[in-house]
This record gives C-alpha cells, sequence and structure tokens, in this order.
C-alpha cells in the first residue's frame, strides 16, 4: 500500500524515500482517510471547551486507530525502515501544561471512539508551551515551534469576529481530525488570527505584550504566571470562548435550532475555569438575537457543565474586574446581572460573583449558571462537596458529580507498548482493546510461571530501550537490571519531587555510609516547572546537582543514579512508563485532585508507591494491599492539620536526624561545589522555615515503604504477580469508561 503511495508521489520505492518523504506521504494520507470517515451529525452536539489540549504526535496513533498500523509498519519493515524512525520525524504539539490538557485530548480520543458527535474547541498556540533546556544545571524556557509546511492543521472558512475594548479581530479557524478507533472521526477546533507574529520573540520566551493583534496566540501560559501575562491570558480566554460560542449557536441554527432550545442542540463542557467567559458570551450573543434575559440565562444554565481539576485556592481563577472591562467590555454588564441575581438570592458573600475587591471569581459563574460540576476522582469529589466547595454543594447538592479521570488505552498501551499489547494478545485475546474491562481475563494467569516470565521479558525490554534512548539523545548511562522508579509529571510543591529528592540525598549518604542496596536503583525524574515559580526551579536545580554528584562518585553510582530527563513531553512519557517498575506518586493527600500518570503507569505494570490521594485511592481499591505500596497521612489529617496551622517543619529536621543530615547536605561544601549556593540555600531555607506543602511528616512513612517495595522486588515472580494484577484492574481506568460516564449522567448524546 505505502509502495503505491510514494510511487504516485515521488516515483520513488520505498528504499529511495527519505524518512521525512514519508512521513509526508502518510500525514497526507492518514489526513485523506480520516476526512472520509467524518460522521454524519446528530441534533445534539458535544462541545469541549478547553484552554490545553495536548495531543502529542499523531501519526502512529492515527494509523492505530484507522486500523493501518500493523499493514504500515510490516511494509516498511520489510523494505529495511522502521516505524519508529519515520515517528521521530514529527514535531509534537506542546499545546497544554501536564494533566488537565492531557487529559481533554484523551477525552476526544474516546469521544470519536464512542461514535459520540462532540468536537474540542480550543487556541491555535504558535509556540505552545516553553520547551525546557538544561544550562548549568537550571531550567531555561525556550521556544517551542511545532507547526511547519507537514501539519495536521487545516484551514477552514469559518472565520468570527472578536470584539475586544477599543479594537476587534478576525479569527482563522484550523482543524485537527480526531480519528476515533475503529470508529467515526471527529474534530479539534483551533482558533487563531493571522496577524500573529513569531518575530516579535527574544530572549528565550520573552516577548513584547503590547500588541495583543501580534501576540494573541503566541505562547501558551503556564500553570502558575507573572502578572504581566495575565492580562494576555484574559484576552486569549475571551477570544477562545467568543469564537466557540459563535460557532456553537451557528452550528445549532443550521439545524433548526430556536435559540431557546440551545440545550437540545448543544452541550458545553467547561474545562475548569479558563473557558468560563462562554457563559456570559452566550447569554450576550442570545440576548442580541432577541432572547430575553431571562430566557438567556435559561437556556445557558441548561447548557453549560463545569469540571473542576484542582483544589489549590491560588489556583482558583479570580480575574480583577478591570482586566475584564479592558478585553471584552459587553460582557461586563452580563456578569453584573448574574452577580445581582445571586446577591438577590444569597445573603453568603461566599457564593458572590464579584467580590469586595471586584474580581471576578469564575468557578462561581460556572457553579451559578451551569447545570453540572463535577471533580475528576472520588476523593476530590468528596472534597470538593464537603470542604472547598461546601457552600455551593449546599445549594446545588443536585449538581454535583464524580467522573474519575481515564486515559486512552490506544495511546497509552497500544502505541507506547507493542510488546505488552502483543503478549495481552496472546493471552487474553483482542477483545480488550474495544473493552479494556476484559484485562481481568489477564487474572487467571498470576500464578502461571511462564506468564510471570513473559510480563517480566517484556519490561526488561522496554528498559533495555530506554537505557538506549536516554543513552543516544541524553549522553546518559542506566543499567536495565536496576529498578526503575520514576515520578514524571509538572513541578509542584505538592506533588513533593522533593520528597523524593532528598530520599536520593538520604540514600546516596547511607550508601556512602556502607549500606548497599540488595539491587542498583535509577531515580528517574522529569518536570517543567513554570517559569516564575521559584521553588520549584530550585528543586530542579537540586535534582541536577544530585545527578551530577552521585553519577560521578564511583562509590555509589553502581548502585544509585539520578536522571532527569530534559524536556519531559507526552513523547518521552511513552518512552518511561512502558519502562517503569515503580511509580511515584507521592503528593500531600487531599492536594492531587487525580493524576492521570497513576493509572498510566500501571497499565504498563509498574507498581503504585503512593499517598492515599486523587485517583491513587481507587487504584488501591482495585488491586488490593497486596499490589501497592501506599504510605502517608490520609487528606482528612492534612486538612486539619491546615486548619490547626501548627505545622511546623524544623520540628522534623531537629527530631530526626535523617531529615537532617539530607537537608544539611542541601547546603553542604559537596554541593555549593557543583550547584548554585543562592538557590540551594533559598531552597534549605523554604524547607526548614516554611515548607507550604508538608515534606516531612510523610517522611518516615515513604522511607519505610520505598525499601519495603525495592525488597520485594527481589522476588521475581512475586513482583510479577503484582504487575499482573495491576494490568488487569486498569479496565476501569480507560477513558472510554470516563465519557461513557459523561455522556449518561451530563451530556446525554444519542449514539
Ligand atoms: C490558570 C491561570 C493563569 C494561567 C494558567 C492557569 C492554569 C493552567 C493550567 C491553571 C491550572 C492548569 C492545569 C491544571 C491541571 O493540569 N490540573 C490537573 O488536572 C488533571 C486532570 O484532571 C488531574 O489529574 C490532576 O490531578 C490536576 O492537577
Amino acid at each position: 500500500m505505502l509502495q503505491e503511495i510514494l510511487r504516485n508521489k515521488y516515483n520513488k520505492s520505498i528504499e529511495e524515500c527519505s524518512n521525512e518523504e514519508i512521513y509526508v506521504a502518510l500525514l497526507e494520507m492518514v489526513k485523506e482517510k480520516a476526512e472520509e470517515r467524518s460522521h454524519k451529525e446528530e441534533k445534539k452536539k458535544l462541545y469541549y471547551v478547553s484552554a490545553e489540549f495536548l495531543i502529542g504526535k499523531l501519526l502512529s496513533n492515527n494509523l492505530i486507530n484507522l486500523g493501518l498500523y500493523a499493514d504500515i509498519a510490516n511494509e516498511l519493515k520489510e523494505h529495511g525502515k522502521h516505524m519508529s524512525e519515520i515517528e521521530e520525524i514529527e514535531v509534537e504539539p506542546s499545546l497544554g501544561n501536564g494533566g488537565l490538557g492531557r487529559l481533554a485530548a484523551c477525552f476526544l480520543d474516546s469521544i470519536a471512539t464512542l461514535g459520540l458527535n462532540g468536537d474540542g474547541i480550543g487556541l491555535n498556540y504558535h509556540l505552545g508551551l516553553f520547551k525546557q533546556v538544561f544550562t548549568d544545571k537550571r531550567q531555561i524556557e525556550t521556544p517551542n515551534p511545532w507547526i511547519n509546511e507537514n501539519t495536521w492543521l487545516t484551514k477552514k472558512d469559518d472565520s468570527f469576529e472578536v470584539e475586544f475594548g477599543g479594537f476587534s479581530v478576525k479569527s482563522t479557524l484550523y482543524d485537527i481530525a480526531v480519528t476515533g478507533y475503529e470508529n467515526s472521526t471527529n474534530a479539534l477546533h483551533l482558533f487563531d488570527i493571522d496577524s500573529v507574529d513569531e518575530t516579535i520573540v527574544k530572549d528565550g520566551i520573552d516577548f513584547d505584550k503590547a500588541e495583543v493583534a501580534k501576540n494573541l496566540t503566541l505562547f501558551l501560559y503556564p500553570d502558575d504566571s507573572d502578572d504581566a501575562g495575565r492580562l494576555l491570558r484574559v484576552y486569549q480566554q475571551y477570544f477562545m470562548v467568543s469564537n466557540g460560542a459563535q460557532l456553537i449557536l451557528k452550528e445549532a441554527k443550521a439545524k433548526g435550532c430556536v435559540l431557546t432550545d440551545l440545550h437540545e442542540y448543544a452541550a458545553v463542557q467547561i474545562n475548569d475555569t479558563h473557558p468560563t467567559m462562554i457563559i456570559p458570551e452566550l447569554i450576550r450573543l442570545l440576548v442580541k438575537e432577541g432572547v430575553s434575559m431571562d430566557d438567556a440565562i435559561e437556556t445557558v444554565t441548561k447548557t453549560c457543565a463545569y469540571t473542576n481539576h484542582t483544589i489549590l485556592a491560588e489556583a482558583l481563577e479570580k480575574w480583577p474586574m478591570e482586566f475584564i472591562e479592558e478585553v471584552a467590555p459587553s460582557i461586563v454588564p452580563i456578569i453584573k446581572e448574574l452577580d445581582e441575581r445571586v446577591r438577590e438570592k444569597y445573603d453568603d458573600e461566599s457564593v458572590y460573583i464579584i467580590d469586595e475587591d471586584d474580581r471576578v471569581h469564575m468557578a462561581h459563574i460556572d457553579m451559578h449558571y451551569g447545570y453540572s460540576i463535577n471533580g475528576v476522582a472520588y476523593l476530590h469529589t468528596e472534597i470538593l462537596k464537603n470542604n472547598e466547595l461546601n457552600n455551593f454543594y449546599q445549594i446545588y447538592p443536585e449538581k454535583f458529580n464524580n467522573k474519575t479521570n481515564g486515559i486512552t488505552f490506544r495511546r497509552w498501551l497500544l502505541h507506547c507498548n507493542h510488546e505488552l499489547t502483543a503478549l495481552l494478545e496472546e493471552l487474553i485475546g483482542a477483545g480488550f482493546k474495544k473493552d479494556a474491562m476484559e484485562l481481568e481475563k489477564l487474572l487467571e494467569y498470576k500464578d502461571n510461571d511462564e506468564v510471570l516470565d513473559k510480563i517480566l521479558a517484556v519490561k526488561t525490554a522496554k528498559k533495555q530501550e530506554l537505557a538506549d534512548y536516554l543513552k543516544e539523545t541524553q549522553n546518559i548511562e542506566i543499567d536495565p537490571t536496576s529498578i526503575y522508579d520514576i515520578q514524571i509529571k509538572r513541578l509542584h510543591e505538592y506533588k513533593r519531587q522533593q520528597l523524593n529528592a532528598i530520599y536520593a540525598i538520604h540514600k546516596y549518604l547511607s550508601i556512602k555510609a556502607g549500606e548497599r542496596p540488595e539491587r542498583p536503583i535509577t531515580m528517574i525524574f522529569g518536570a517543567k516547572a513554570a517559569p516564575a515559580y521559584v521553588i520549584a526551579k530550585d528543586i530542579i536545580h537540586l535534582i541536577l546537582c544530585l545527578q551530577e554528584i552521585i553519577n560521578n562518585d564511583p562509590e555509589v553510582s553502581p548502585y544509585l543514579k539520578v536522571v532527569m530527563v530534559e524536556n519531559y513531553n507526552v513523547t518521552l512519557a511513552e518512552k518511561l512508563y512502558p519502562a517503569s517498575d515503580i511509580s511515584e506518586q507521592i503528593s500531600l493527600a487531599s492536594k492531587e485532585a487525580s493524576g492521570t500518570g497513576n493509572m498510566k503507569f500501571m497499565l504498563n505494570g509498574a507498581v503504585t508507591l503512593g499517598t492515599s490521594d486523587g485517583a491513587n485511592v481507587e487504584i488501591h481499591d482495585l488491586v488490593g494491599d497486596e499490589n501497592i505500596y501506599v504510605f502517608g497521612e490520609s487528606s482528612e489529617d492534612v486538612i486539619n492539620r491546615y486548619e490547626r496551622g501548627d505545622y511546623c517543619s524544623l520540628d522534623y529536621y531537629i527530631d530526626d536526624k535523617d531529615i537532617k543530615a539530607a537537608l544539611d547536605f542541601i547546603i553542604s561544601d559537596e554541593m555549593l561545589a557543583v550547584g548554585d549556593e543562592v538557590l540551594l540555600k533559598r531552597l534549605f531555607k523554604e524547607l526548614l522555615k516554611k515548607d507550604w506543602f508538608m515534606t516531612f511528616p510523610d517522611w518516615k512513612a515513604y522511607v519505610e515503604t520505598k525499601e519495603r517495595a525495592f525488597h520485594d522486588y527481589e522476588d521475581r515472580h512475586a513482583w510479577a504477580k503484582k504487575m499482573i494484577v495491576n494490568i488487569a484492574k486498569a479496565g476501569f481506568f480507560s477513558s472510554d469508561r470516563t465519557i461513557e460516564e459523561y455522556n449518561t449522567d451530563i451530556w446525554k448524546l444519542t449514539k
């Protein structure tokens, strides 16, 4: 098949074509095939509106979903080429920060796979999230261009006018096809403007913030941003939702929708508060078309649903009213009207939309003027109901519901782990590819020594592959017979990479003191820090210093290695999950809404070492005590401690000699010889004097539990059994299940 395509396009054989030529030919073919499968429109449509879609590379996934992967891969192989080399040509679009953006991408895959009528709406950031480079053991941010002439983007004819304060712009729409697995094709709509000017970027990711028309869709904002960028973030949000709202109304009208029946034609899922302004914008547009304010509010409330992804108070968006006055003056009267109506009904300032400092609480708009509020894991939703959003739960108990996150098995098993997929197919047939719950059939083999050996062999092969890759790309050598203990996620104090890093110091010191581990350990980190998040960057510096000291110490490096991979992204994740033995999920209990990496590790046969937080709780329930390593305080303990306000990290430093030794090492001569004194001392002080996310109460339990896991690893068959149970029980975390639940409980689309 490929032969013929290349012959027609270039008049060359496979052997004669460069990898780039093959990539371009496959891209074109996939785009055509995807187009052919476009589905017929139903009356009601879901719009998943999100500031982020972290879609990853698309070629192989699309080939899998179109049912073409095996044939193409084989044909390439027959002619001396390899699919992985062709994949290298594609540039990964970095249109997301982390979990929330990747979740949106998994959801699009499942929506199309289930044949649901639903599209994504977002922004076409030209440079996406920054690329991370390590220089002098620090994170440096550089631009990450991803759009070239060979792109998945297809320019469409739709264009809308968006009015900002004082000027307006016209949008251009680009679509990316979303291929469902053996099903229809949906669309990811990404809005853009033609005037964006990439040449205004200077010095890293710094750029001239003055001219909105030139920088509107230039970058994706990191999840914690400096003030200068905040206004532009509001411009981006309003641009996204105004386009989205206009597209939604256009499509509904084309189907004959009477505007007060909008909810029968559209369900709008608001992915965290970033797209919240779509509520006042839809109301504005309906009123402009002659619908009364009362009716417009009622209809929009029946159309929009909100997902909360965080319990960190500082991450809940509150925009100064003056920002909205400058960016989107036409929705200001609507927001004020919405606030007035709340004030008339409730005598409780904490549920008002506009607070006494004239800031607009975006989540409050969603909760009053949407019909559904969901958290992303059981524990998270409980905390929302009983703590963080309790005031709203009192008012609207019927709106609250849980939708435990999920991941697409097409990318996180079929694509990234061909070896495991093949073994599973050999053992339990191919049914799990369509119905993830069929993975449970694997349990039958948990005491079968031959199968246990095969599972271990797959893991070893993937560990070797990662070792080869790291050697080739980052010149780092790791030992595939060591334990791969991996923590990969955005850098944040609540995720507690610092706890893991301090363990590395502790282990280093104990090996120096003569206590060798039973088997060498490779600690792998991957994380980007928001550019303005000082402590997060100091933690990266700490890890990179440890990498240098530990890996170059001949006494220690045979037993312990620390590796921080550069520019952790979806593509790297696809190599890391399959190679992992231990999945570090060590957030401070109550703070990680769900986590989705935890599910990807589990699916690839890693065993979780984690706190009772987010979806870890559900993993624990599914696999049982024997097949997970849980430690640390409960979310209740942590919430109570915050309420008491009596946490004092210094007490732990004084009372625990291991903590003291490890912390002192951060500012030891050895560290200062390789690191920056200012950064290291600042971090030392932070951990001792503040430590807002409470690193130390869980220290003892963490060390003990981790050592127990390392020890258990030595009984290879017992460990392989744990791997099997984890894989077998991962079916619940298929995003197909999550999307079925969204549809049954919230969207109610016909299939
Ligand atoms: C807000 C204002 C200004 C600039 C940026 C932001 C911003 C951007 C991104 C705030 C938050 C985010 C991303 C949040 C996120 O990724 N949350 C994660 O969502 C996952 C999917 O539900 C969960 O699994 C994770 O637990 C949660 O941390």
